[in-house]
């Protein structure tokens, strides 16, 4: 198969470039880098050539080892061994140097110069072998052909001396070692694990081959004129990969932990328009996808034109065999990202003339790889489904699902909060959060403005208590939808803070406070703002009121002074007994309405006479941090109302009142409610 090749193919097609120079002094420009990137992809150099020649047809065997240093302070080596074809010994017409030579020592030489010689599925012989060479301290390459055993070194890519033939040869194939100049790589250790991975994805790309990897580092001096190292019997790491599949092997090995949801691979190798396109793909149990692409066996970690044409005819080969094969009368077309869900597809495409898009080559750019691959695979894959009947019911079924799935995903996006809206948030800044993060332990007071905010933050016990002020302003969106509140900054720092999420993604096992406590101020202001709260808990977290989570604090109506002795009343009655126990009447009493009174007043007035001083409290902001813990949030001396749901809908009629059309109604309501609306709730 080889010997008529040969004669077509030989020296004069490896054109002469460029010195190497230039590989020594910017090596970054041909390997990328000089870290452990650059130093392995010295391997796939070498490797690629002899990859090409497999694909060819010409190889079937390929043998990476890594060979022990040749002295301390050395590094490793790598040696890549193929049968394929040999490199070509004979002297270069123009140049009168062999192609050997040749491809070893310069610049962008290979077939892919050589025009004619050059065919796709004929190989696509690298042009790095002498990249890889210039960055080495020694190479060696060695040729076996024509019934010679021939032998090229080097130095730093150049070589020590012409090639030789050293003796006969029944054998055909080419080895390379190199290795790397530490001068070069600060790093020169190469990665076992790495190069097995490497070596595994390449032998799906190239079915029928066989591929070997060695680690031969610890087996000290190896004999190195075993042709190949797998056969000397070494006990040394090893590794090969034979895949009769390809692709196909790919998709099953990827797959290997899944659940398929259909037996047969599909897979497709075809030509169009001077471009292969080999395909494999199977759908899972699972909503994530799983997709694959290479070109001309390089892995495009972007995916490019290639990934492009795919999706393009995936979705619409799907929804032309959906909408044929249907009953119902449903004309709602699968998206690119419902026909997604479960898949793993590899998609490979060789091309004589590559372009990727920027440095790397992590996104195919060559156009006229989209059109081929959408051409090849969609007439592949609609013949597939059109035979597997089983496999393509099980494939719409899946797109079907995900279908449904966008569409609820949708509406609960659409819902009155989304995700996105809370989603990444960081905690309010008006937020003075407690310490624990034990939710049962802890509490968070919604108060009201900044004084009360103020007061609370420094009377708190911030280990379990934390506190998040909101303003009054809320309720100034008379006759606002709650939804449109539920966009308000306020309603939303409340909601970050719960954690619980709300709508469809509402989770209550996220509640971050298991007391959620309203404490509000006693006048009509702090009956609305209690009244949108239970309100909004009633309509949107109605698992806070069920879980037992949410409570009114009940803070003190009234401070009694009487001599040294201070108490507080939480209603009139409660007033009317603390009076009766110091032994003192109402009448008697100088009630202190005024909040801005002084301490030193107070203390003047009572100190003077046994008359009770009364204050009567407006708002938290009036009491002092102590004064707010004795009798609001001390968890020993508090009173807590805990929310019920009849608590809630009641608010919840009462906010329809307070924020309907119905201004008459509102207006009797406050009036006759501005009062009550203190205590009762
Ligand atoms: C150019 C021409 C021919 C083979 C090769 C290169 C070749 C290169 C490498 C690199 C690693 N292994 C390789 N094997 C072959 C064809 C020569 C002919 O026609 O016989």
């Amino acid at each position: 198969m080889a010997s008529k090749n040969s004669s077509s193919y030989g020296a004069e097609q490896i054109q002469v470039l460029e010195g190497l120079e230039p590989v020594r002094k910017r090596p970054g420009m041909y390997i990328g880098t000089t870290g452990p990137d650059g130093l392995h992809h010295l391997i796939w150099e070498i490797f690629d050539n002899s990859r090409d020649e497999a694909m060819g047809g010409h190889a079937n065997d390929i043998e990476v080892t890594i060979l022990p240093p040749l002295g301390p302070n050395r590094p490793a080596r790598i040696r890549v061994a193929d049968n394929g074809r040999g490199i070509p010994v004979d002297t270069h017409k123009a140049t009168k140097v062999s192609a050997l030579e040749t491809i070893m020592t310069t610049l962008h030489a290979g077939g892919k110069f050589g025009g004619e010689g050059y065919k796709v599925s004929g190989g696509l012989h690298g042009v790095g072998a002498s990249v890889v060479n210039a960055l080495s301290t020694h190479a060696k390459a060695e040729v076996h052909r024509d019934g010679g055993y021939y032998v090229q070194e080097y130095e730093r890519g150049k070589p020590r001396a012409k090639v030789k033939r050293v003796g006969p040869s029944d054998w055909r194939g080419t080895i390379v070692t190199f290795e790397p100049d530490p001068t070069i790589f600060p790093i020169t250790e190469f990665e076992w694990n790495r190069i097995v991975a490497h070596l595994r994805q390449q032998a799906y790309l190239v079915k029928g081959v066989r591929i070997s990897a060695i680690d031969a580092r610890t087996a000290g001096v190896v004999d190195e004129d075993g042709l190949y190292m797998r056969d000397l019997g070494l006990r040394v790491p090893s590794a090969t990969f034979y895949f009769e599949g390809g692709l196909k092997s790919l998709v099953a090995y990827t797959n290997r932990f899944q659940k398929p949801i259909h037996d047969s691979i599909f897979y497709i190798d075809r030509e169009v328009d001077g471009v292969m396109v080999e395909v494999a793909l199977q759908y899972v149990d699972d909503i994530s996808s799983r997709l694959t692409a290479f070109a001309n066996n390089t892995y495009n970690a972007e995916g490019g034109t290639h990934i492009t044409g795919f999706k393009t005819a995936l979705t619409r080969t799907l929804n032309t065999y959906a909408k044929k094969n249907s009953s119902s009368k449903d004309d709602e077309s699968f998206t690119g990202d419902d026909v997604l869900e479960g898949l793993t597809a590899i998609v490979s495409v060789k091309l004589r003339e590559i372009q990727f898009e920027g440095q790397t080559k992590a996104k195919l750019g060559s156009v006229e790889a989209q059109g081929a691959t959408a051409t090849a695979f969609g007439e592949a894959f609609a013949e597939f489904l059109e035979e597997h009947p089983d496999e393509a019911r099980a494939i719409i079924g899946k797109a079907y699902l995900a279908m449904k799935a966008r569409k609820a995903a949708k509406a609960a996006k659409d819902s009155i909060l989304r995700k996105g809206a809370l989603d990444g948030m960081t905690l309010p800044g008006k937020l003075a959060d407690c310490q624990t993060k034990d939710a049962s332990e802890s509490e968070v007071f919604i108060v009201e403005g900044d004084s009360a905010g103020g007061s609370s933050k420094q009377g708190r016990d911030r280990r379990t208590q934390a506190i998040l002020p909101l303003r009054g302003k809320i309720l100034n969106v008379e006759r606002a939808r709650l939804d449109k509140m539920l966009a308000s900054n306020e309603i939303r720092n409340l909601v970050i803070a719960m954690g619980t999420g709300i709508g469809d993604l509402f989770d209550i096992s996220k509640l971050r406070y298991h007391k959620i406590i309203i404490a509000t101020d006693a006048d009509v202001d702090g009956a609305h703002i209690r009244t949108l709260l239970l309100t909004l808990f009633y309509r949107y977290f109605r698992g806070v009121i069920d879980g037992g989570f949410l409570y009114i604090a009940q803070p003190p109506l009234y401070k009694i002074k009487v001599g040294k002795e201070v108490r507080y009343a939480y209603d009139d009655a409660g007033k009317a007994a603390v009076l009766t126990e110091l032994g003192v009447t109402a009448a008697d009493a100088e009630i202190q309405e005024d909040a801005d009174a002084t301490e030193e007043d107070t203390e003047a007035k009572v100190t003077k006479s046994r008359k009770p001083h009364i204050q009567r409290y407006k708002g938290l902001g009036e009491m002092n941090p102590d004064e707010l813990w004795e009798t609001t949030m001390d968890p020993a001396r508090r009173v807590l109302k805990q929310v019920t749901i009849d608590d809630a809908s009641e608010a919840d009629r009462v906010f329809d009142i307070l924020m309907g059309t119905d201004v008459p109604a509102r207006k009797t309501f406050i009036q006759s409610n501005a009062k009550s609306a203190n205590i009762d709730v």
